[in-house]
């Protein structure tokens, strides 16, 4: 009785004098400055412009969304050339924060925003969105430009912690 009491106070004393572990990361402990979140960091003039961390593991675009979103990011949103700059620093096939889930042909990005002409957009690569078998609603990175993809398949993602 004694001892389990000693192991539930040493847990105790150890788990809350460090940082949380990667996995429950919490925002509100970290400005994407020295925290474990930012492992990508980008600044301009002094200001962080986004804060990034690229998974390690794949998932399908559901459980790459829902796994940003328990921990209070989305799938990243690359809705600028700076941006989209950031994003080809990544030689993986990454799931980003941008599909046309709703309406076929109607690209959203994650931040509400919806990406106008895609096919013209310079954003995909050449003769992409395809919606090839007209299954493909999610987006991912591939090669220096986007590419639309079955959503049941699974990529490397990227979550963005919200400015
Ligand atoms: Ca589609
Ligand atoms: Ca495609």
């Amino acid at each position: 009785m004694f001892s389990s009491i000693l192991v539930l106070i040493l847990y105790a004393t150890v788990i809350g004098g460090q940082a949380p572990p990667i996995d429950t990361f919490d925002p509100a402990h970290d400005q994407c400055g020295t925290g474990f979140f930012s492992d990508f960091k980008i600044e301009k003039e002094g200001d962080v412009v986004m804060c990034l961390r690229w998974s390690s593991w794949p998932n399908t675009f559901a459980g790459a969304k829902k796994y940003c979103l328990i921990r209070g990011t989305r799938l990243g949103v690359f809705n600028t050339w700076d941006k989209m700059k950031i994003l080809q620093r990544q030689n993986n096939v990454t799931f980003v924060g941008l599909d046309d889930l709703q309406t076929e042909g109607k690209f959203i990005w994650h931040n509400g925003e919806q990406l106008e002409n895609p096919r013209s957009s310079g954003f995909f690569n050449l003769n992409e969105p395809s919606n090839s078998e007209g299954v493909e609603d999610c987006v991912v990175l591939q090669g220096r430009l986007l590419n639309d993809v079955p959503c049941t398949m699974s990529y490397l993602f990227v979550c963005e912690l919200e400015l």
